[in-house]
């Protein structure tokens, strides 16, 4: 008889009770898939599992003063004769010792550059000292398909490391799509749709709009983002700029990063004293409660956490009908969306809205219900776990 029969056994049926130990690698700054990530991890160890973080910094979220969470940060070393420095051996090293010394189960990679193919080399570093090496789990969250899978001199290596990887996620359903479009592959790609924990709003809505110096009138439109290109925060301005209203509007950009460049098409628009711009503001959700709508003009969006975040705060969203966005919010239900670049037509909505505060008030309760019913952590996370189940066993 094999003895690898009699040793393996109990392991398999181990692994499918047993709390896991679970390494996460993501992104550290502000971007959605480096927050899921956070999350994610966070809601595992409450739910007993061991998570070891493997990033350049602390991810910003990150609370390490919850119990089993582990954080090993990633040193970038400035070598002077590379022009560049080199990010992904580092990881894939630190991932190798680590993956080695806690016994890690999986390695759960968030957005696949260059993370997929450093979990892919750290598990062939370690094949040659471990008799188990952990499963890669990769998640893909947008740009890693739509951006650099078209980018023919990145393409052959995400295609690799995914052909390597145990399973595959992505956001969407409309990623999923553009993945299986993008990348010759042989195995399933699954959609696990991201969740959200919301945070209650500390600072009174009433306390906010007086910071802001809104009056009660005032309909205040709400825009989140990183402001890259992507974004398009020109047509963001462009359709606040035509929206026409009995009442008067207002937009809050809470820029994740500098907005300086789109100063001038303020001015031109002149829009000037009726946009209130906010840069890096951590208490993202104080303002959302401030707010009475959201507007998106994303010119493509695997998913749209910002979205969600919004309709978790009971806000109506307009925003084009791009990506994964219908797949969160529901035309005519709970806001409006609309063909890419019609600025017209979001201007009108967001009019409508304006002038029916019951329309937008209803809409954003029917968007709050969407968001408790399918993207909430109690949701979504037992997904992940049944992923890593099935993988192990
Ligand atoms: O491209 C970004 O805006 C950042 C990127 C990321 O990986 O952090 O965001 C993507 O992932 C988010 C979390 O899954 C999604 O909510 C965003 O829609 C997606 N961005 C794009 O697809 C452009």
């Amino acid at each position: 008889m094999s003895d690898s029969i009699v040793d393996l056994s109990p392991q398999i049926t181990g692994s499918q009770s047993r709390p896991l130990r679970i390494g996460i690698t993501c992104y550290p700054l502000i971007g959605g898939s480096g927050i899921l990530a956070t999350a994610l991890g966070s809601e595992l160890a409450l739910r007993g599992h061991e998570v070891h973080f493997f990033s350049s910094a602390l991810p910003v979220r990150l609370d390490l003063a919850q119990p089993r969470i582990f954080f090993h940060q990633v040193t970038v070393n400035e070598y002077s004769l590379f022009t560049y420095p080199d990010y992904t051996l580092p990881l894939a090293v630190k991932m190798a010792e680590i993956g080695r010394s806690a016994e890690l189960d999986l390695f759960h990679v968030h957005y696949a550059v260059p993370h997929a193919t450093a979990a892919y080399l750290a598990v062939q570093m370690m094949k040659s000292s471990a008799t188990r090496t952990p499963k890669i789990i990769t998640t893909m969250h947008g740009t890693d398909t739509t951006l650099l899978g078209q980018d023919s001199s990145y393409r052959p290596a995400i295609e690799h490391a995914l052909s390597h990887s145990d399973a595959l996620t992505t956001v969407s359903e409309s990623l999923r799509q553009e993945t299986l479009a993008t990348f010759q592959l042989s195995g399933r790609v699954e959609v696990i749709r991201n969740f959200f924990a919301p945070s209650l709003s500390v600072r009174p809505r009433e306390e906010i709009r007086h910071e802001l110096g809104l009056t009660s009138k005032e309909f205040l439109l709400v825009h989140s983002s990183n402001v890259r290109p992507l974004k398009r925060i020109d047509l963001l301005l462009r359709s606040f700029a035509a929206a026409r209203s009995e009442r008067p509007l207002r937009l809050l950009i809470l820029a994740g990063s500098s907005f300086e460049s789109y100063r001038p098409l303020l001015d031109e628009l002149e829009l000037g004293d009726r946009v209130i711009v906010r840069e890096e503001v951590s208490e993202v959700e104080d303002y959302l409660g401030a707010g009475d709508a959201g507007l998106y003009t994303s010119e493509s969006e695997s998913f749209g956490l910002s979205i969600l975040e919004t309709l978790f705060h009971g806000k109506p969203v307009v925003a084009f009908r791009v990506g994964g966005i219908p797949e969160v919010v529901i035309d005519g239900e709970c806001g409006f969306l609309h063909p890419f670049g019609d600025v017209e037509a979001m201007g009108k909505s967001m009019s409508l809205l304006a002038d029916s505060r019951e329309l937008a008030r209803e809409m954003g309760e029917r968007g709050r219900r969407r968001a408790e019913e399918n993207f909430t952590a109690e949701r979504i996370v037992p997904e992940y776990e049944a992923l890593y189940r099935r993988v192990m066993s």
